[in-house]
């Protein structure tokens, strides 16, 4: 199953270590064909090159869209040595064989994530490269194919180690990623074809990734996992740079994300904001006049939670919140941009991870979120609804004082981004109770209760935090009893989205205890 490289065919977009696997072939004696560009290069290099050209007489035509699609070139990529009649065709048309295929394709998905115009992107679509991987790896029996300049050291080794020929096993498993490559290119494509027509088509559209990294582990350490990258531009999680700490884990990202998701529903022109992340879940979010002042009120809310968590900003992290957060242990800081004095703090703790996102996410954006079911894949548009002051619909008696009316509109943006049941207590614009992820509302509002209790014990308070409070719950109250709950914690206002069949009797209970209600008409389920 040892199958000698004798000729081979170099056609790569991207030139990277092209001259010194094509020296090394021809010091195995190995004949090259190449394409225009990848001969020009090797010509430079001063390495003997048959133009392409030359082999099948015929040139490259229509500004290189045909270079390669030509009898002679697949015949011999897709003929059966060993088969009498594919031998004779060859024979007879004059069809040598390629033993190897080198090709890297056009870089589609990097011109279109620098934001190319149509025309650029449609260009950059290769279709000689992949006919010709799609057809090398159907022939991996006799023909080697790479995809990518990683492939060559493999390569090398397995002809330094069979006297110039290559396995079977190799040839198969570069096939395998042959078609992985030529499968997530069309993908690309498709993706951004979709992409483009998607202001008269709802965001379905299909979508794909492209292996970013592998992960030591998943959620637990016995699951495999990777991250792949979308190529969509949003700052986040997935494309931010990260200056320092240990690599990422999956339940790092996956909490990063959400924290910066959160985060970025604070406009940065209007106020500094802090979201700490565990479990995906915010245990503080506050605003502030500075970061520093953000952090330490978003921290009030839950320290004993806060420990190990996420931190993000909405804008550059400085050098007086760094001091701040780096007093307690963190696992990740996320914001769009650091000063260098805040880099020089942040780099006293050395396994904590720094990120450097680049930008804010727009929270209005659309997009998709993915989530895999047994045998398919539930997609949606992302949660990208808000409300405004004008959306709100006073239901109560008692209207809400201007104070409550700020806090009401800030805790409701938080219950958009802690999962289902979701309870968030709020004062001063930072909140003081976060109850989340149960299976009733009334237990949310409990545990909240207690977390803005706990917070004022922490605190050198007596009093719980919660008194004088506003409520966000991310959907109706079905009873009055969870709006009970909350009263007696001791909130005077409430935001809702309304729609039960008993708001009535929800209504007649905020009167009686003079609260301030107002309904969203719009819900924020997050499971
Ligand atoms: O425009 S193409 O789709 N038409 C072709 O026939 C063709 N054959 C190879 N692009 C084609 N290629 C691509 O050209 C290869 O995939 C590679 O990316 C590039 C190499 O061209 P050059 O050697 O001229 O730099």
């Amino acid at each position: 199953d040892h199958v000698p490289v004798r000729r081979a065919l170099l056609s790569v977009f991207d030139k990277t270590g092209i001259v010194d696997l094509a020296r090394k072939l021809r010091t195995r004696g190995v004949e090259i064909v190449s394409t225009g560009g990848t001969r020009a290069a090797l010509d430079e290099a001063g390495i003997a090159v048959t133009d392409l050209a030359e082999t099948t007489g015929f040139p490259e035509i229509m500004d290189g869209r045909v270079k390669t699609l030509h009898p002679k070139v697949h015949g011999g990529l897709l003929g059966l040595r060993d088969d009498p009649a594919h031998a004779e065709a060859m024979e007879t048309h004059g069809i040598a064989g390629i033993d190897l295929l080198v090709v890297n394709l056009y870089p589609f998905e990097d011109t279109v994530a620098a934001g190319a115009d149509y025309a650029t992107a449609v260009e950059n679509i290769d279709i000689g490269g992949p006919a010709m991987i799609r057809a090398a790896a159907k022939n991996h029996g006799y023909v080697v194919v790479t995809v990518s300049p990683d492939d060559y050291p493999a390569l090398l080794e397995a002809l330094d180690a069979h006297d110039g020929a290559t396995p079977y096993a190799l040839r198969q498993r570069l096939a395998a990623k042959a078609y992985a490559r030529t499968a997530a290119y069309d993908a690309a494509v498709s993706t951004w074809f979709a992409a483009t027509l998607e202001d008269d088509a709802p965001a379905w559209r299909s979508f794909a990734g492209r292996l970013g990294s592998t992960l030591r582990y998943g959620e637990n350490p016995h699951q495999a996992a990777a991250l792949y990258l979308t190529g969509d531009r949003r700052p986040g999680v997935a494309t931010a740079r990260q200056v320092q700490g240990k690599a990422l884990s999956y339940n790092n990202i996956n909490d990063t994300d959400a924290a910066y998701e959160l985060v970025a529903e604070f406009d940065p022109d209007s106020s500094a904001a802090v979201a700490i992340i565990k479990h995906a879940n915010p245990c503080g979010v506050a605003e502030g006049d500075s970061l520093a002042e953000a952090y330490a009120r978003a921290l009030r809310c839950d320290p004993v939670s806060a420990f190990g968590g996420i931190v993000a900003l909405n804008r550059p992290l400085d050098a007086a919140a760094a001091t701040e957060i780096v007093k307690i242990f963190t696992e990740v800081i996320i914001a769009p941009d650091a000063s260098n004095e805040a880099i020089a703090i942040v780099a006293a703790k050395k396994n904590l991870r720094l990120l450097i996102a680049g930008g804010l996410p727009d929270a209005r954006a659309p997009g998709l979120t993915v989530k895999t079911v047994a045998s398919g894949l539930l997609v949606q548009d992302r949660d990208a609804g808000m409300v405004a002051e004008a959306d709100l619909k006073v239901v109560t008696r008692r209207q809400p004082t201007p104070v409550e009316l700020a806090d009401l509109l800030f805790a409701w943006r938080i219950a958009k981004h802690v999962k289902s049941n979701a309870i968030v207590y709020v004062r001063d614009l930072a909140t003081v109770g976060v109850g989340a992820g149960q299976m009733s509302r009334v237990d949310s509002a409990m545990i909240a209760a207690r977390k803005a209790e706990q917070a004022a014990k922490a605190a050198g308070l007596d009093e719980s935090l919660a008194i004088g409070s506003v409520v966000a719950s991310d959907a109706f109250f079905p009873f009055a009893d969870g709006l009970l709950a909350a009263a007696e914690a001791g909130a005077t206002a409430v935001i809702q989205p309304g729609g039960s069949m008993r708001d009535d009797e929800v209504i007649a209970a905020a009167d009686e205890r003079g609260l301030a209600m107002v309904m969203t008409g719009m819900r924020h389920f997050r499971h």
